[in-house]
């Protein structure tokens, strides 16, 4: 499946139908009076959050989304039927942004999220709801309301609970093939990957989603290589790991590097939780990686982990470290929804 992350997509809302001026003519029948139905509602554009989407690619092939019109009303009192709902289904975690593509609309995080984005207009009343009994005969019916035409975006901000980060080449395709069931590609080039990646990890019967995206290189902000444009996939991350090639002769300015990148991304990327972990050590030498990982714990002040994607060591206790900063958060929400009230309505206040 491709991956899509962005799309322009035009939408309009049904009108409503128009109401509808008639009167009763029968043969041999006297007293007709009005009997103009109202004109249908006219059909909303809906946009709802599914599970098991994780691409706007749909969005590559269709990007006009009408809803039907509503009927006129007709003679007999009839009333005209109501326009047809078009309904937009987006992977969970998809923004809606107005044409300018940075106000947010809406932001669509819980699978089954509905939101109107332009509502139908009402149908017009036909001539026999102006009947009253000063004008029995009332020849005015209202139009239905217009239809509302926007353009909008959808951004797609994948939902993982950990992010990977690293520089081309760091190994981070291997290490969410090594730890979970994606089967993303590796080769021994830069911006193998172009693409985040989901996989599912699992560590001491705990599961977490864990993403891997395109490596970023100094200057990623201002768009060099493949650019920032997939850190968005991990700003909702509740922690970044952060893997640095062990075979690197340069492992701090590669380090620093990559937060550079993260504080001109801004928003509190670089606040982030991070798991800072050097990466390859089957392929370094004891001293070699006893030097390498004391430069780095100095530079960083905290102390670092060690793995290799490839002969699996130090795997173990580096997802033990992600999955604690994924339940970290997870309490923490848990928290904070409680304390809003959201599990508890009705419950006692101080
Ligand atoms: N020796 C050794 N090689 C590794 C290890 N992890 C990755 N590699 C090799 O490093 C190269 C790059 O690995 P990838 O997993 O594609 O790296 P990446 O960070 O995803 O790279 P991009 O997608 O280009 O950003 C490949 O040739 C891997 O075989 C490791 O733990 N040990
Ligand atoms: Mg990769």
């Amino acid at each position: 499946m491709k991956f899509l992350d962005l799309a322009k997509v035009y939408i309009k809302s049904g009108a409503g139908g128009n109401g509808c001026i008639s009167f009763r003519r029968e043969a041999h029948t006297e007293y007709g009076g009005p009997d103009g139905g109202n004109g249908g509602r006219g059909g909303d554009v809906v946009v709802e959050a599914i599970d098991n989407l994780n691409t706007l690619i749909d969005f590559r092939y269709q990007q006009h989304f009408f809803a039907q019109n509503g009927r006129s009303g007709m003679g007999k009192q009839r009333s005209g039927a109501d326009g047809q709902d078009i309904v937009l289904k987006v992977p969970v975690g998809t923004e809606i942004l107005e044409e300018d593509q940075e106000t947010v609309i809406v932001d669509l995080t819980e699978p089954g999220q509905r939101f109107v984005l332009s509502q139908g207009g009402n149908g017009g009343f036909g001539n026999l709801h102006f009947k009253s009994s000063t004008n029995q005969a009332p020849r005015r019916a209202n139009p239905g309301q217009p239809f509302v035409e926007r353009t909008i975006w959808l951004r797609l901000k994948l939902i993982a609970d950990a992010g990977l980060l690293g520089l081309p080449n760091a190994g981070k395709s291997t290490f969410l093939a090594a730890t979970s069931n994606a089967r993303p590609k590796i080769a021994d080039y830069p911006f193998t990957t172009l693409h985040p990646n989901l996989g599912v990890v699992g560590v001491d019967n705990k599961e977490f989603v864990i993403a891997d995206i395109p490596g970023l290189i100094e200057g990623a902000s201002e768009g060099v290589g493949l650019g920032v444009r997939f850190l968005g996939h991990v700003e909702r991350c509740a922690v970044l790991l952060h893997l640095i090639d062990g075979t690197s002769e340069t492992v701090v300015d590669d380090y620093k590097t990559i937060i550079q990148e993260l504080e001109k991304y801004g928003g509190d990327l670089a606040n982030r939780p991070r798991v800072t972990a050097l990466n390859k050590i089957d392929a370094i030498d004891e001293t070699e990686l006893a030097i390498k990982a004391h430069e780095l714990e100095l530079h960083i002040g905290s102390p670092i982990l060690q793995l290799s994607g490839v002969s699996r060591a130090g795997l173990t206790d580096v997802l033990r470290a992600v999955a604690a900063e994924v339940e970290h958060r997870d309490a923490l929400e848990k928290i904070s929804k409680t304390d809003s009230g959201d599990e508890e309505p009705g419950g006692w206040r101080p």
